[in-house]
């Protein structure tokens, strides 16, 4: 330990600023190459870095994060380095998050010695209910004993956003459901005040952190972004209570945002605060207190020199790496089935005819014997109904009602959450009541479970059964199913 106010090990510091420094320098490099590396789109974390990099250096790689577009300093602290995140943004074929398929930032990542990343669209704001998914799912496990024995590091989740994706509805059914079953997930939102070009004043009512204290069960932290060793200190306490607790935080944090929200939409065109947010930059201020701490400005000098040679080094390997084949747009579409052809007798002989609701609910039965990590959930499919067409009838008493039940009417959670469910290995069968009510559910299915595989480069393919009855009713289809 070196004598700091706050105690933070020699070597996390000096980690931490030499991470500080690569990410500044990626930002330079990408600027200094604009005309090239402005072939794809990106956005860099300049501004940001201190909260990501106090975050992502405590997490352990049984943990779960969802960085969101903007968190290439999450990825750099979880030991990513600046080659792997180039040949995203050069959308090259050894690119390690989607093979060149997602822009920028836009990671997806299971690998042993890291904390594992789930496939997340750039639909800003939808990774709240995969994420919330993946929660979801490392609960069921821990209740069902089917999760590792990791003695006092049990696994957390993070979801990370930007302050203006938080008034997307999709957010609030995440929180609802966190809240209410008490999930183990961090809702991290950095707060540089902009969405795009629109300001906080013009897009809410009330910040991350008002918002959140209405979802009672959500406890929430403010921290001040600028300041890596309060960000530190700040996320241990989190995290440690997370561990032992098992249950939801919200931490919010104001950042400067310091380079164009884009490359594609610059500062220089609608900024008029760029002066204060300079003076809130994380990195001189960090420098001061490393300083203050009784760090030598030589080792500053000589880690800030290591970040540039190296950030300069990948850049140039990135460039010259292999760009996609024509041949790899067609790989990892789906994950190949181990069921190829049909066995067995359709109609037995002697076998009496049964409707297809029954089947169906047999069928369900016995996929659940056979399989612990299999569970349902939907609306009014617990034990109290079983289902409006009772479709899902007995299945709670006999397999209790943790692993079939009741959710609160959000079709976009029901069938979004198996996206992290299935990430966890689980293999959730999820239920929209009526067929007329799957649109609230479409951008989930479409965006999130459908896209899982490809983008993720074959990383995350999604195990998921969603039932939605159609037609049923007699001739109520006419009334209450848009036939
Ligand atoms: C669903 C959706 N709508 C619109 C966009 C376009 N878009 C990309 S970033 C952005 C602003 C997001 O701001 P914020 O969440 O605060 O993140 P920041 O860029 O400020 O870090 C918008 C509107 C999108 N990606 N997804
Ligand atoms: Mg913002």
């Amino acid at each position: 330990m070196i004598k700091t106010k706050l105690s933070i090990p020699r070597d996390t510091l000096l980690k931490a600023f030499r991470l500080m420094a690569t990410a500044k320098t990626m930002t330079e490099v990408y600027e200094d190459n604009f005309k090239f590396v402005s072939k794809y789109v990106h956005a860099t974390s300049r501004g940001h870095e201190a909260l990501q990099l106090a975050l992502a250096l405590q997490l352990l790689p049984q943990d779960w994060v969802s960085p969101y577009y903007r968190d290439e300093s999450i990825l750099l602290g979880i030991g990513m380095r600046p080659y792997d995140l180039m040949l995203q943004l050069m959308a090259k074929r050894d690119d390690p998050f989607s093979g060149g398929r997602s822009y920028y930032s836009h990671p997806s990542l299971n690998d042993p010695d890291k904390p594992k990343i789930p496939h997340q669209s750039s639909a800003t704001g939808m990774q709240a209910i995969p994420t919330t998914g993946v929660a979801m799912g490392i609960q069921y496990k821990e209740k069902h004993g089917l999760s590792p024995n990791y003695g006092k590091d049990k696994p957390i989740v993070v979801c990370s956003f930007g302050d203006a994706s938080i008034t997307e509805g999709e957010v609030a059914e995440a929180f609802q459901m966190a809240a209410l079953k008490q999930f183990p997930i961090m809702y991290l939102v950095q707060d540089n005040g902009w969405d795009i070009s629109a300001n906080a004043a013009e897009t809410r009512a009330q910040d991350a952190a008002e918002y959140a204290k209405g979802f009672h069960g959500i406890e929430v932290r403010r921290l001040d972004g600028s300041d890596f060793f309060a960000c530190y200190h700040g996320f241990q306490e989190v995290i440690d209570t997370m561990r032992r607790e098992r249950r939801p935080f919200l931490v919010h944090a104001h950042v400067p945002l310091l380079n164009h929200h884009t490359s594609g939409v610059r500062k220089e065109w609608y900024r008029d605060d760029l002066d204060i947010h300079e003076d809130k930059d994380p990195y001189p201020i960090f420098r001061q207190q490393l300083l203050d701490s009784g760090i030598s400005e030589k080792k500053l000098k000589e880690l800030e020199a290591e970040a540039r040679e190296t950030v300069l080094a990948d850049f140039n390997a990135a460039r010259a790496a292999e760009d996609p084949r024509p041949e790899d747009l067609f790989t990892h579409d789906f994950a190949p089935t181990p069921v190829i052809e049909e066995k067995g007798t359709r109609e037995p002989a002697g076998g009496a005819p049964i409707v297809m609701v029954d089947c169906a609910l047999h069928a369900v039965e016995e996929l659940m014997r056979q399989h612990p990590e299999c569970l349902l959930y939907g609306q009014d499919v617990g034990g109290r109904l079983g289902g409006v067409f009772r479709e899902a009838a007995t299945l709670a008493h006999k397999f209790g009602d943790d692993r079939v039940f009741n959710t609160p009417i959000q079709e976009a959670f029901i069938v979004g959450s198996t996206v992290g469910m299935s990430a966890v290995g689980l293999k959730p069968i999820v239920e929209v009541q009526f067929a007329d009510y799957i649109w609230p559910a479409l951008n989930q299915l479409f965006t999130e479970v459908s896209r899982s595989c490809y983008l993720s480069n074959g990383k995350w393919p999604v195990s998921m059964v969603l039932r939605v009855p159609i037609g049923a009713y007699g001739s109520g289809g006419l009334i209450i199913q848009q036939a």
